[in-house]
């Protein structure tokens, strides 16, 4: 196991992070930038260096200033965390070069996953379903149409640099098509600096499903079940709970033989997240693979009893895994609630400011990952995730009414929260059936 590690990331995930390095007897060291200076992640860390001024293009997204701080402070490895330059390439190989381990899959395979085409290509190949469409990027307008008259509209036309929602155009027509097509590429260009597109038969209404994968370096692969993702506005999520309210043992069999043989299949390394989406008829189809651990990952500790930081550790370290698939079981349902400072009545517009006054709640099953407390500043350059509010329970009946008491004892002043708007979405007739996909939100408002 490393001695020392660097964090390259803010935030809750940072203190996450330094919790799991605590319990593995892992020392740490935190960077920050300027609008971060009091903030908890700092000061829990062994070591903290100041990378910068409070913009993320000057301080979490310089990788220079990162990998001088891993360099001055003797940090063996690096974990990036999720956002900033924890799918950046270019970054991983830099860690490599200076002899830092990036606790992460190696920079080939995060920059295989990054180009969407490609990923849908390499998935297809081994009988991954993807969802039907191009073979390749569309070489011309005319491609796109030949290929939609074939699958049948409506289509979707995808900036293949893109993912997580930008640079994508539906269509229903041949002219809006041909619309889409150009509009599609030149936002991709802009973007990106990459016009390359392809093109798929447009799922309707879909649920988006995704399954956590582990591999060590030893060829190792397990996978840890589902979350289910769907409530999300904007391509934000909002709620994330595991299980799936309606995947069944079978579903969830074949899914996470799909994701590990797609890990397999490239060599993949440390965690990662395939991310299916799912039809009414419950057909699911590969779409993207996210090389880092995500927000969410939280539920599937909860019912997995596993700790995913710290095998992201050592498997970085070169450990194999303590575990096969079947040793993993599933038990009870987690729910996990973003808490954003943002205002519902205002098209959720970030509401940075002053914590004066905080309450969590407490009690059973409650789990909270965040990095305020009173008084902190909450900056304006950052996303706006103040805490991540998880429950555990029995059942899936047991865990919403777990998380609807729960939200009725967080209290936050100084900044406006989407907590109300969370127990609206748990207290939904339609939410507690479960029968919900990817336009609830669109839906309910
Ligand atoms: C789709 C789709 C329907 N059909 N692909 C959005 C983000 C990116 N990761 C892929 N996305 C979608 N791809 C086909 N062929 C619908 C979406 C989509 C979506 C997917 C997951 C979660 C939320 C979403 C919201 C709107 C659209």
């Amino acid at each position: 196991m490393f001695s020392k590690i660097l964090i390259a990331n803010r935030g809750e995930i940072s203190l996450r992070i330094i919790r799991a390095c605590k319990e593995l007897g892992v020392r740490t060291v935190a960077v920050f930038s300027n609008a971060d200076k009091y903030a908890s992640f700092v000061h829990l860390a062994d070591e903290s260096v100041c990378i910068g001024p409070s913009a993320s293009s000057d301080s979490y997204l310089k990788m220079e200033r990162i990998i001088a701080a891993a360099e001055i402070t003797d940090a063996e490895a690096i974990h990036p965390g999720y956002g900033f330059l924890a799918e950046n390439p270019e970054f991983a190989e830099i860690c490599e070069a200076c002899n830092i381990k990036f606790i992460g899959p190696s920079p080939q395979v995060i920059r295989l996953m990054g180009d969407k085409n490609n990923a849908r290509i390499t998935m297809s190949k081994i009988g991954v379903q993807v969802v039907p469409g191009s073979k390749d990027i569309l070489k011309d307008e005319k491609e796109a149409l030949k290929i939609a008259h074939e699958i049948g509209f409506p289509v979707i036309i995808k900036a293949s640099a893109g993912g997580g929602g930008k640079g994508m155009r539906v269509a229903h027509t041949d002219i809006a098509l041909s619309n889409a097509f150009f509009t599609a590429k030149a936002e991709a260009e802009k973007a990106f600096g990459n016009s390359d597109v392809y093109i798929e038969k447009y799922i309707d209404d879909p649920r988006h499903i995704e399954i956590q994968v582990l591999a060590d370096e030893h060829n190792n692969v397990v996978h840890l079940g589902e979350r289910e993702c769907s409530i999300q506005r904007r391509h934000q999520k909002l709620i994330e709970e595991s299980p799936s309210p309606i995947v069944t043992k079978e579903i969830r069999e074949k899914m996470g033989k799909a994701a590990v043989s797609a890990a397999k299949s490239v060599n993949y390394t440390n965690a990662g997240t395939v991310e299916f989406i799912m039809d009414k008829d419950l057909n699911y189809y590969f779409i993207e693979m996210n090389t880092r651990v995500q927000v969410e990952h939280t539920i599937t500790e909860e019912v997995t009893g596993l700790d995913i930081i710290k095998e992201q550790l050592k498997i970085a370290s070169g450990e194999k895994l303590a575990f096969k698939q079947k040793d993993i079981t599933f038990h009870g349902h987690s729910i996990e609630c973003r808490i954003n400072a943002e205002d519902p009545d205002k098209g959720f517009r970030p509401s940075p400011g002053k914590i004066t006054k905080i309450h969590f709640p407490g009690g059973p099953g409650i789990r909270i990952d965040t990095f305020i407390y009173p008084d902190f500043l909450i900056p304006t350059f950052y996303d706006s995730l103040i805490a991540k509010l998880i429950v555990k329970a029995q059942n899936r009946k047991e865990a919403i009414n777990r998380m609807i008491r729960a939200l009725d004892e967080f209290y936050v002043d100084g900044v406006k929260t989407t907590i109300s708007f969370l127990k609206m979405i748990l207290k939904n007739g339609d939410f507690q059936k479960g029968n919900y996909s990817t336009k609830f939100i669109e839906r309910i408002m």
